[in-house]
């Protein structure tokens, strides 16, 4: 397959400001007729301009109301090359495409009953030929024809200009959009939907039309999404001084789409699990996500859309930064502490896993062969954690000066990761060329800290080491520039002074590790000290400490830093399952852990969301993560009796929160926390052996049959289906027949039985497959089962390797249907080599079995190439 190169870049020769397009819309034929403007710019005339285009059917070919002739143009494998083109021109084309055929879900298609595009990255050469690269920006004019009956609405980016009636039942809608866009950009929709209105006035007093199209019976489930879109907007005015640019911006929800959401210039269309809600329907999760992504996708409007890319190698120029800004509104909107949390078990869940693999490859990478397969949690959370160690390193007043430099310097450009660091430095008179490395350096540096306290001189000397390991391609690593936020705790866990180095305005320093290795000494230090390191999760590193079992239980319950205090625990937890992985026979709840969980049991005044992320254990891959092979089952069985130990050995304040937590529904973040906590409460006690389990059982049925919302209704269903020693037949019906009209509550129902740990799962994801409720066609549905069952380790690793088979078997038959989630999804068989010898040969022969496929897609064909070198 051709592999393209970051240095290969080439300026285009022409550029193409404006396009006209005309769509007649038809599930099965639709013509699409393109006007496209040519203007030359590069200074001598070229022998070929090849445009991209594919799955086109070309029917007639124009330039400047000329029929070209023969020898004036090529047809190719991938495009349409023009011979010897004047230096400007009009080029008419007209295609025909096959909406209802293209179950790839890129480019034009037709699912649901609606007409809907999705151009990133490279989806809009398979509408029209044209240049689809993010370097050629064009003003578009879109016309919609479409029959009424089916689609009364007609959207398209921009304002629309003028609307009409036509023969047989058609009707037709024009749109301009005012900003000249890359093509990836472009977004059209037509269909049948309901609309909820609402408005927003902008800091310098103009309104905004704000529109979300969904189901007719959906409209009351817009709720978050139209709230969450008005916060995001304000906090973008407060942070950073952006307002929205057009008179009105649209929201469209399908059930049919490959990503989360996409932010096309003012119509972006969702993921609808990012944009329904109801308390009945949606957990908590649901709508922190809704509240997320409707913000991510809001900011990419600055990020993203005035500024855009030069090439795809430049994508964490908008995604990284634009996570960046979405984490930090959701941390302004709710709890900072428990944010960080979050933000940092996702990091570790999915992007360490990467960086350490087949797969690793640096936040701007330096080639692909299909780019759809670098949408990844490198590109997008640790290019965000790049942003963050900037913003950290200059501060919050610089970043925004650097912001502002940025923008000003760049609005209505395509440009580079290079521009961006450039004007962070200009505006700050900084100097980022070690930062540099960062984002060309693949893998997850390691830090090691160590440090001793001399009660002679009454100093405290730290020292840290960094080393990153070898990735694919890149065997030498040089050092990277980790800040490492930090304070000194002194024995009765209060701040102790940090004189001698830069200490910053809220007693903490940021020390910056340049070198392989540094040392720093503190002073005026009578007692002893411990150090609270990395605080914040100051930088994407894997910290590993000297201290002590003593210090990190201390840390536990002292570290006046949220994040800190979490990760001690957690660390506690995960040395004691370590070392039950090991020897069976060995407690995996030790005095030290017992303690640390005790006092924060006993904590009354905590805030419960926190609380909760404090008592919840570390999931089995994050502690296979930390072995150099993965003991499956014995992972499984060393968290299983812990959650039981500290079940039985609590019980009866387990039992008090989930009695005294009771409450009815709200959806304040105090409230969210509560229930986190009485569903923890509730888990341990079910998971603990002995009299209790009976009674708890009965206890969790009741509140599965009780709720008054989906999130205690769902913990309890889950707890049921997946409890070894309990029959839960009844209430899975149950629950298919209250929800079965709601594919996002369906989805639910198939993930959780998907990811049950119980060895007739395999045969029970085989019946969910021919589920009436199941499709091949909607990703949400396959990521549900199969994402459910790759994310159940003792079931899709099982020893027997039948779960490897099973799924790449599935994956086969999704590569055909859609290759953008077949690859996705056939990620995780690429990490074969954290398993022991039986399953890295069932791996392999999965991913060879694939490597083996006719018609292999470009997608999947690249991850199986890279998983097996
Ligand atoms: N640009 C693709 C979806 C997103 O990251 O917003
Ligand atoms: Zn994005």
């Amino acid at each position: 397959a051709m592999v393209i190169q970051r240095g290969d870049y080439r300026a285009p020769s022409y550029q193409i400001p404006e396009i006209i397009l005309d769509l007649r819309l038809d599930p099965e034929n639709t013509e699409v007729l393109a006007h496209l403007h040519f203007r030359r710019v590069a200074a001598s005339p070229v022998a070929e301009l090849p445009l991209n285009g594919e799955a086109l059917e070309l029917l007639s070919l124009q330039r400047d109301d000329q029929v070209l002739a023969e020898h004036e143009y090529r047809l190719t494998e991938d495009g349409l090359v023009l011979l010897n083109p004047p230096e400007t021109f009009v080029l008419k084309t007209k295609v025909r495409l096959h909406p209802a055929a293209n179950t790839a879900l890129s480019g034009l298609y037709h699912a649901g009953g609606q007409f809907l595009t999705q151009c990133e990255a490279e989806g809009f050469r398979r509408i029209t030929y044209m240049l689809d690269r993010p370097d050629c920006l064009a003003r578009f004019t879109v016309t919609l024809h479409a029959p009424q009956k089916h689609c009364p609405v007609l959207l398209a980016n921009g304002n629309c200009m003028a609307m009409g009636r036509e023969a047989e039942g058609w009707h037709w809608a024009r749109w301009e959009d005012p900003f000249p866009k890359p093509t990836y950009l472009f977004a059209m929709v037509a269909g049948d939907l309901a609309v909820v209105r609402d408005r927003y006035r902008t800091a310098s007093g103009r309104d905004v039309a704000l529109e979300i199209y969904v189901a007719e019976r959906d409209t009351a489930a817009c709720v978050q999404a139209m709230d969450s879109l008005k916060r995001a907007m304000r906090w973008d005015e407060e942070v950073y001084g952006r307002e929205y640019d057009l008179d009105r911006y649209m929201i469209v929800a399908t059930d049919s789409f490959n990503m989360g959401a996409m932010e096309n210039k003012g119509l972006n269309i969702f993921n609808a699990k990012y944009v329904l809600a109801s308390p009945e329907t949606a957990t908590d999760s649901d709508y922190q996500g809704i509240e997320s992504v409707i913000a991510h996708e809001y900011f990419h409007n600055w990020t993203g859309n005035r500024v855009t890319l030069r090439d795809w190698f430049q994508l964490s120029l908008k995604e990284g930064l634009t996570v960046f800004r979405d984490q930090e509104f959701s941390a302004d909107q709710n709890s900072r502490g428990v944010q960080r949390i979050g933000d940092v078990r996702r990091l570790r869940a999915a992007q360490f896993p990467e960086d350490a693999g087949p797969l690793a490859h640096p936040v701007r990478p330096e080639a692909y062969s299909e780019i759809n397969n670098f949408y990844t949690a490198t590109v997008y959370e640790k290019g965000a954690e790049l942003i963050r160690m900037i913003h950290t390193l200059l501060g919050k007043t610089q970043f925004r000066q650097g912001m502002d430099l940025y923008f000003q310097r760049h609005d209505g450009h395509a440009v580079t990761i290079e521009d961006f660091l450039a004007a962070m430095e200009a505006a700050n008179q900084r100097d980022l060329s070690g930062f540099r490395r960062w984002y060309s350096q693949a893998g997850t540096p390691v830090l090691r800290a160590s440090g001793s306290y001399d009660p002679v001189q009454h100093s405290y000397t730290l020292t840290l080491h960094q080393e990153t390991p070898a990735t694919p391609g890149q065997s030498t690593k040089e050092p990277v520039p980790i800040p490492v936020r930090m304070a000194l705790l002194n024995t009765q866990g209060q701040r102790a002074p940090l004189s001698g180095a830069i200490e910053g305005p809220d007693g903490e320093a940021v020390l910056l590790l340049e070198q392989r290795e540094q040392s720093w000494t503190f002073v005026n230090l009578p007692d002893p000290v411990i150090p609270s390191l990395l605080r914040g999760f100051s930088a994407p590193v894997r910290l590993e400490s000297a201290w002590d079992d003593e210090a990190c239980g201390f840390l536990a319950c002292y570290d006046d830093d949220p994040f800190n205090r979490w990760e001690s625990i957690q660390n506690l937890a995960v040395k004691a399952l370590l070392a039950a992985v090991a020897d069976s026979s060995v407690t995996p709840l030790p005095a030290v852990l017992r303690d640390a969980t005790a006092s924060i049991l006993r904590d009354d005044a905590l805030d419960p969301a926190f609380r909760a992320e404090l008592l919840t254990l570390p999931s089995e891959d994050y502690i296979g993560e930390q072995m150099s092979v993965v003991a499956v089952e014995a992972i499984h069985r060393a968290r299983d009796t812990l959650r039981q130990d500290i079940g039985a050995r609590f019980a009866e304040k387990w039992m008090a929160l989930y009695h005294d937590l009771a409450a009815p529904y709200q959806r304040d973040g105090l409230a969210i926390g509560r229930r986190r906590l009485r569903n923890l409460a509730l888990s341990h006690l079910i998971a603990s052996d002995g009299d209790s389990r009976e009674a708890m059982a009965l206890h969790a049925r009741q509140q599965y049959a009780q709720a008054d919302n989906m999130t205690d209704r769902l913990a309890a269903f889950q707890l049921l289906v997946q409890h070894p020693h309990h029959d839960a037949k009844d209430i899975l019906l149950d629950f298919y027949r209250k929800w079965h009209g709601y594919p996002l509550v369906i989805d639910k129902w198939f993930s959780i039985q998907a990811a049950t740990p119980r060895p007739e799962t395999l045969h029970q994801v085989e019946h969910l497959l021919v589920h009436p409720a199941f499709d091949w066609r909607v990703p949400n549905r396959v990521r549900a089962v199969l994402g459910g069952f790759a994310a159940n380790p003792t079931v899709f690793h099982a020893a027997d390797g039948s779960g490897y088979a099973f799924y790449a078997e599935q994956i086969r038959r999704l590569d055909d249907i859609n290759p953008q989630t077949a690859a996705r999804l056939a990620t995780p068989l690429s990490r074969w080599r954290r398993y022991d010898a039986q399953r890295q040969q069932a791996m392999r022969a999965a991913l060879t079995m694939l490597a083996d496929k006719a018609k292999l897609s470009r997608d999947l064909a690249e991850v199986i190439q890279r998983s097996l070198p």
